[in-house]
């Protein structure tokens, strides 16, 4: 019988009957599913605190969510790298991005403490970011060093160059203004957008390289950062503001 789809050999779950780096990935990619489902966790646990007040129930919420997502379509991403061979999960990958990057950009009016209703001007930072995302995706199927793929990540790119830039104008003033503790974790989750985001069009640009095999494994240790790191800055900044000085401008 003529098989219908190609016969593809699964990776082996023994370190040693892949090659290293296929290794090295599935690891990663099993240790990410674990990462966000104890970021869940841990950020969950936290809901069941008495002394967080509605905007901090609410970031953390979203932290935990973030993790959570992370955590379910982590756990198909490493079946589908698994199974295929050591093939990369696009796909989910960037269905994943698309769920919670506007959920990690909406963390900032929150922690602001500027309330549902400055929703309006981070808006424009979540309606970029769906674009930024789009328009890579649009670059990732199309032939590695084409004409479309280059056009659409340059477009891409501009998105994230317009996120960082209105991000950073738009928290210049609230951490000139906000207390101690919080206008440093606001610098800290800032400086993670700015260094944190810049590895993925560098993990993009890998395959020109000749060599894009590694990818996957960067994608996975920055994504761990960005989501579980990342809602561990805002939890420090949470805990320490928690009854001090206050939670935000207010
Ligand atoms: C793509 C395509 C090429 C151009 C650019 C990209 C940017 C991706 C980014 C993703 C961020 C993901 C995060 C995940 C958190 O867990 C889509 C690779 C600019 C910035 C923060």
């Amino acid at each position: 019988m003529i098989p219908l789809i190609a016969e593809t050999t699964a990776l082996s779950l023994q370190f040693i009957n892949n090659s290293p780096l296929e290794s090295v990935t599935l690891y990663t990619f099993f240790t990410a599913t674990i990462a966000m489902g104890a970021g869940a966790a841990f950020f969950g646990l936290m809901l069941f605190r008495g002394d967080l007040d509605a905007e901090q129930y609410t970031v953390v919420t979203l932290s935990t969510l973030i993790c959570g997502i992370a955590c379910v379509n982590y756990q198909q991403m490493t079946g589908v790298y698994q199974q295929t061979g050591g093939e990369f999960p696009t796909a989910l990958r960037y269905i994943d991005w698309l769920l919670t990057t506007p959920l990690l950009l909406l963390t900032f009016p929150l922690v602001l403490g500027l309330g549902w209703e400055s929703l309006k001007v981070f808006a424009q930072l979540v309606l970029l970011d769906i674009a930024m995302i789009g328009l890579g995706f649009v670059a990732e199927i199309s032939p590695v060093g084409s004409q479309n793929w280059w056009l659409f990540f340059a477009l891409s790119c501009g998105c994230v160059v317009l996120i960082l830039v209105t991000l950073f104008f738009s928290l210049a003033e609230a951490i000139h203004d906000a207390p101690e503790p919080l206008a440093k974790s606001l610098m800290a989750m800032r400086l993670f957008i700015l260094i944190g985001w810049a590895i993925y069009p560098i993990g993009f640009l890998l395959p020109l390289s000749g060599n894009g095999a590694p990818r996957e494994l960067i994608y996975n240790v920055a994504d761990v950062i960005n989501k579980v790191g990342f809602g561990l800055v805002v939890h420090a900044g949470l805990i320490s503001s928690i009854g001090s000085s206050g939670w935000a401008r207010r």
